[in-house]
């Protein structure tokens, strides 16, 4: 029903979706409701696709990437930020406070000392670990070996606007100064509070070549289901670029719309997602494309 409280994230992450819940109960906006919701895992040092224990690039150094998008259309993001426990909240303060969308590495870093926030190590004992494994080995993860967790999460509040933020500490590994879709509005997250809402997870390259989440919306808003323009989107990335690819790559999609109904694809098996509706506070696996 319209108006009924909707938060939907990508991967198991019913902490955060629970968080979110919460700030909507408290009759918070769903700005709010995800920016709080995605800070929980960008602080839990388990997650090492986020924040906190992310694991870093190929140089040993873990680089944010986020960005939320308001019921107004407002938009902030973060890409290349190093040593901030919360990028989610500097991309909302871009979002509120500037005349500007995003803010990148250095400057998004003195932005953020600015506005009082703490540089702080984002490496753990574990994320360290794993990078001098690699270093030694250098075997690439598999793109959804436990480090694809990077957090999408989209909110309907009780008034019915619609909100969403996504954030990530992006690919293991990657060269430095790459940016993923997570922080690129239209690609990683896209929010139209006429329509829906969607946001990605997975390989970003993929996502970006496709502008994959404003592909869902504009589905959505055409008349397609969340489910069908959630299906749609991974079938252009899948007919169109993964050609040469000898690993298929993990891409998934979540979308909400207006009437609060969502929707979940990905490329490949194992994609979950965290659905809080009602009562329920759930992890359903996604249904895929490559069988
Ligand atoms: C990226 N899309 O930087 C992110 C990675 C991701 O779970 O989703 N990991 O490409």
């Amino acid at each position: 029903k319209a108006g009924t409280p909707v938060v939907i994230a990508t991967w198991p992450h019913l902490p955060a979706t629970e968080e979110a819940m919460r700030v909507i109960g408290e009759s918070g906006r769903a700005v709010d409701a995800v920016e709080m919701g995605v800070k929980v895992v960008e602080a839990d040092p388990k997650d090492t696709s986020v924040g906190y224990g992310g694991l870093p690039d190929r140089s040993g150094i873990v680089t944010l990437d986020a960005c939320i998008m308001d019921e107004t259309g407002n938009a902030g993001s973060v890409t290349y930020l190093k040593n901030i426990l919360h990028p989610i909240s500097v991309a909302r303060l871009v979002m509120d406070e500037t005349p500007h969308v995003m803010l990148s590495g250095s400057g998004a870093l003195a932005f953020a000392k600015e506005n009082g926030f703490e540089e702080t190590d984002l490496l753990t004992e574990g994320s360290k670990a794993a990078y001098e494994k690699w270093l030694a080995d250098h075997v690439d993860p598999k793109v959804d070996e436990n480090q694809h967790d990077t957090i999408g999460m989209l909110a309907i509040d009780k008034n019915g606007n619609i909100s969403g933020a996504c954030t990530t500490s992006g690919a293991a590994y990657k060269l430095p100064g790459r940016v993923g879709d997570s922080p690129i509005i239209g690609a990683g997250l896209f929010v139209d509070n006429e329509v829906g809402a969607a946001t990605a997870t997975g390989l970003g390259e993929l996502v970006m070549k496709t502008l994959g989440s404003f592909l869902v919306v504009e589905l959505m808003r055409n008349g397609a289901s969340p489910q069908a323009a959630c299906e749609e989107a991974v079938r252009r990335i899948s007919e169109k670029h993964l050609k040469g690819m000898d690993t298929p790559p993990q891409v998934g999609f979540i979308a909400i719309n207006k009437k609060g109904e969502h929707g979940a694809y990905s490329l490949s098996e194992g994609f979950k997602y965290t659905i809080y509706q009602g009562e329920d506070n759930q992890v359903i696996d996604s249904e895929f494309e490559l069988k």
